[in-house]
């Protein structure tokens, strides 16, 4: 499930497909979007510029020629004068390395690739991870009455709050369509893209009991990024004001969970600044009596066995199928699976073990005519509208040098230096550095940590983009 809404999870430039395009539910799952994407490329007659099964291992730019050639794993080889990446933020999924995985018996899955029709009737499941996906597979499994047991194997647990999704009514449908411009506009003005009410409010500027109001009613109202953004702006740089937002969550699972030592357990430690989580019941589904946690902070796990997994208090935990939901190696993780080589022979790869960056999250020096949409140091908003502003900029910069006839569009160092000096500033005091987060690497062993976002969001962030137009595509070599 995307817990971005479904009205904002879609393309802003295509009018009569907002207003007609049928949307089931408040949050869209896998299969619309892409049967969404679907519905785009035959629209839009898309599929003649595809090619399938052409995977790309390696990419290398000639100076000489000023192309680029991208050679791919059956042997083809391409060549191009500007290559736009769309890899992913999230599309290398991070497998633990943990001892004798390889010897387990049962099924064995990683949410990034989850098979269709898995059967989990009569079966005993462990789940590792408990992140924004873990959250959504353990709600979904242990829904599921025919499941014989599911365990939850979670080391930091995460604060997550109601998604409150729900079928889409006739008059809710016709409201967003009454609004489209008007949302679309608000969206490409905010700062998360969201299309929240972003609060801007701090937690003292009103009485505890109005404090605990706003947050009972963004509670109730459903959704993560709602929560977050709707309800005080201080919660994410100020330790005080957060945890006025934990002391209310932790009362809510309190308040969820029966047995004590189980709410206690999901209650995290730490504060509420990691991406957040939204859920159609999580806490709920710990009062089932086949649901469990097991903490394996206090007993880690030791190795995996053909049956199981063995945590360091001795104990097997036997399951029929366990199910990896660790997330990715997110950002370069997705790059550093090609070989990227541009000018005198250095790789994408060996620049960024000194520093994970880019210009304005698409650019990169000593790459020209390389692009990535949502590379390292894009805003930390709503990707789809990101996404559009990205290509947009990129796809203009194209047609002005095929117009002027220079082929060659390339960051300045000086340029990447200042927009990753404006990404660490912009960072700096958030409490999102105080937690373990893949916004910064540390949940891969051995990444280098920095920030890979710019924070200040979709608004500045277009501003910036106009900015350098205006002045000639300011930080780009003239093209
Ligand atoms: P996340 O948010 O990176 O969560 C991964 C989860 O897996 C998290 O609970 C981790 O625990 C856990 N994890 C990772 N490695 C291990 C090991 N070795 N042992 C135990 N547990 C582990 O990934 P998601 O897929 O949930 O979400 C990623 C993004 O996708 C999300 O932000 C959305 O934008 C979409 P930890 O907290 O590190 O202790």
């Amino acid at each position: 499930m995307s817990d971005t809404e479904s009205y904002l999870y879609r393309y802003s430039w295509d009018k009569e497909d907002l207003l007609h395009y049928p949307w089931t539910e408040r949050y869209v799952k896998q299969w619309e979007v892409l049967a969404y994407l679907h519905h785009v490329v035959k629209k839009y007659d898309l599929r003649q510029h595809m090619r399938f099964n052409t995977e790309s291992t390696a990419m290398s730019f000639d100076e000489a020629a000023n192309y680029w050639t991208i050679t791919c794993k059956n042997g083809e080889v391409y060549t191009a004068r500007y290559v736009v990446t769309a890899v992913g933020l999230l599309s290398n999924p991070n497998y633990p390395d943990i001892a004798g995985l390889s010897s387990f018996k049962g099924e064995l899955y990683h949410s990034a690739a989850f098979p269709k029709d898995v059967d989990f009737k009569d079966k005993r499941i462990g789940v590792i991870g408990c992140g924004s996906t873990g959250v959504q597979i353990i709600t979904a499994i242990a829904k599921q009455n025919s499941v014989k047991e599911l365990l939850c194997f979670q080391r930091n647990p995460q604060w997550s709050v109601p998604s409150g999704d729900m079928l889409v009514t006739r008059e809710y449908r016709e409201s967003i369509n009454r609004r489209y411009d008007e949302i679309w506009k608000k969206v490409f003005n905010s700062t998360f893209a969201f299309g929240v009410n972003e609060s801007t409010m701090k937690t003292t500027d009103v009485s505890p009991e109005r404090r605990e109001q706003i947050y009972e009613e963004a509670w109730q109202r459903g959704n993560g990024f709602g929560f977050m953004y709707s309800t005080f702006e201080d919660i994410t740089w100020d330790e005080e004001a957060n945890q006025t937002t934990t002391a209310f969550l932790s009362k809510k699972i309190r308040e969820t969970v029966k047995d004590p030592e189980k709410a206690r357990k999901l209650i995290p430690q730490e504060m509420y600044a990691r991406r957040p989580l939204c859920d159609s019941g999580y806490y709920e589904q710990f009062n089932r009596p086949n649901v469990d946690v097991v903490d394996i902070k206090a007993t880690p796990i030791v190795k995996i066995t053909e049956d199981g997994i063995e945590t360091s208090d001795g104990t097997l935990h036997e399951v029929d199928m366990l199910i990896f939901a660790t997330g990715f190696d997110a950002v370069e993780g997705s790059y550093n699976r090609f070989e990227i080589t541009g000018r005198n022979g250095e790789t994408l790869k060996e620049r960024w073990n000194r520093r994970v960056t880019s210009l304005y999250g698409f650019a990169v020096p000593n790459f020209p005519n390389f692009f990535m949409i949502i590379g390292p140091n894009s805003p930390a908003t709503n990707n789809p509208p990101i996404i559009e502003t990205q290509v947009d900029f990129i796809a203009k910069a194209i047609s002005k040098a095929e117009k002027n006839k220079t082929g060659v569009i390339e960051a300045t160092d000086e340029a990447e230096e200042w927009w990753t000096r404006v990404c660490d500033e912009a960072c700096e005091g958030s409490l999102f550095k105080k937690t373990k987060n893949w916004f910064f690497g540390s949940n891969i062993p051995g990444k280098p940590y920095c920030t890979r976002f710019y924070f200040p969001g979709m608004k500045k962030y277009r501003n910036n983009l106009e900015t350098c137009v205006s002045f000639g595509y300011k930080g780009f070599h003239p093209f």
